[in-house]
């Protein structure tokens, strides 16, 4: 039997929390090595792709209230009795990451004196070759990829000793193939992306055993065809990311942080092949809300961090255009500062560092 569901309008997409046919057999949505079905045909991206055609002649675009966020960034940076730098204290390493990334987007890397950050990076590397999130704290792969990607937006990778930095993410690797984020052990797909991209940067990936990275990373596979922090969905203590899945009344833990993590690691390593494109598109793009804004789960609100993971997994799998752009752009635009600068999660909430970044990615890679 072939499934062919009807056309949906765009509030129904968004409230169906299942993109499968309802034949689906159930017993090999249990088990990690699971055989996929074949995408189920719909008819909206085309669909979609002709709206969005139609739209970006209509839509009279805004614009990115650029100078006021470079302002916001150099401000939080030195209000060191703030929320924020409280907040951002144990992880500077990734808040110097957003800043600085946001400020090269905007073509305005120099308002900062690159010396003194890169001497400050070099101050919170550990012995063991990783980097803490701020002085005097422990290591932690998190706060390692921050150090070397703030390093290569710098083009001052030269000051680091290469081959110490990858022994220590390389150490991180597990029999199976996973990845710990730090010497306790704590295991997560998210740091197998992060293993594998900072090895990348430092052209070190010879350093792991990348068929077992993969081989770990496509056991996580969920049958929505997007991926789970541990194989077979698993959950492990701590993970509040789940997703209840009515068709086999159990929990899923299906982040999108997850999904953008495991698409990533598999595109760096060549490995994409082994994504159902279709299937994860179409999960990915009922991301999209009313408001153009992308959520992160079914029936959850759209927050602007997800404008990235999920819009850079959608182009990754070459699915982008199962969205649309514009109303995401005027998503992101309406959750702007214009006055004091600084992007928020949604509109009319209080602005951060982090989706200011997010904000400014998912904004450059729609635009
Ligand atoms: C935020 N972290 O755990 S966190 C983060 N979140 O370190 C930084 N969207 O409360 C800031 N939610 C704000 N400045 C939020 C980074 C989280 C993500 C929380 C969040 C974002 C919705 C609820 C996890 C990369 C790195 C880290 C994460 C994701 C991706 C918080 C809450 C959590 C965190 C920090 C501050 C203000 C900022
Ligand atoms: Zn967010």
């Amino acid at each position: 039997m072939e499934f062919n569901p009807p056309l949906l309008t765009s509030s129904q997409r968004t409230l169906s929390l299942f993109p499968l046919p309802l034949h689906f057999p159930l017993e090999i949505r249990t088990a990690g090595e699971v055989e996929f079905p074949p995408p189920p045909k719909r008819h909206a991206p085309p669909l979609q792709q002709a709206l969005n055609t139609i739209e970006s002649t209509l839509v009279a675009m805004g614009e990115l209230a650029a100078d006021k966020h470079v302002k916001y960034i150099l401000a939080v940076e030195k209000r060191k009795d703030s929320f924020e730098s409280a907040v951002l204290e144990h992880l500077r390493m990734n808040g110097a990451y957003w800043g600085l990334t946001t400020l090269d987007l905007l073509d305005k890397r120099d308002v900062v004196d690159s010396n003194e950050i890169i001497e400050w990076i070099l101050k919170c590397q550990h012995e063991s070759g990783g980097f803490a999130g701020n002085i005097g704290h422990d290591p932690h792969i998190l706060y390692t990829l921050s150090a070397i990607q703030v390093l290569a937006l710098f083009d001052k990778l030269n000051v680091l000793d290469v081959d110490k930095v990858s022994t220590y993410i390389a150490g991180l690797q597990n029999e199976d193939g996973s990845f710990s984020g730090d010497i306790w052990g704590e295991v997560d797909t998210r740091f197998s992306y992060i293993a594998i991209c900072g090895l990348s940067i430092l052209k070190c990936l010879d350093k792991i055993n990348v068929e077992r990275a993969v081989n770990y990373i496509i056991s996580c596979r969920n049958v929505d065809g997007g991926f789970g922090c541990t194989p077979g969905g698993e959950s492990h203590a701590g993970q509040s990311m789940f997703q209840f899945t009515p068709r086999i009344e159990k929990f899923l833990p299906c982040s999108m942080f997850e999904v953008f993590c495991c698409v990533a690691a598999l595109a760096i390593t060549g490995a994409l092949h082994y994504v159902d494109k279709d299937l994860l598109g179409w999960w990915l793009c009922e991301r999209q809300v009313k408001s153009g804004g992308l959520n992160g789960r079914p029936e959850k609100l759209p927050d602007v961090c997800y404008s990235w993971w999920v819009l850079s997994s959608l182009t990754m799998i070459d699915r982008v255009h199962w969205i649309s752009k514009e109303k995401l752009i005027k998503f992101i635009l309406n959750c702007q500062d214009t006055e004091n600068g600084g992007i928020s999660d949604r509109p009319d909430d209080a602005v951060d560092i982090f989706h200011t970044y997010f904000g400014v990615a998912g904004k450059t890679v729609a635009a």
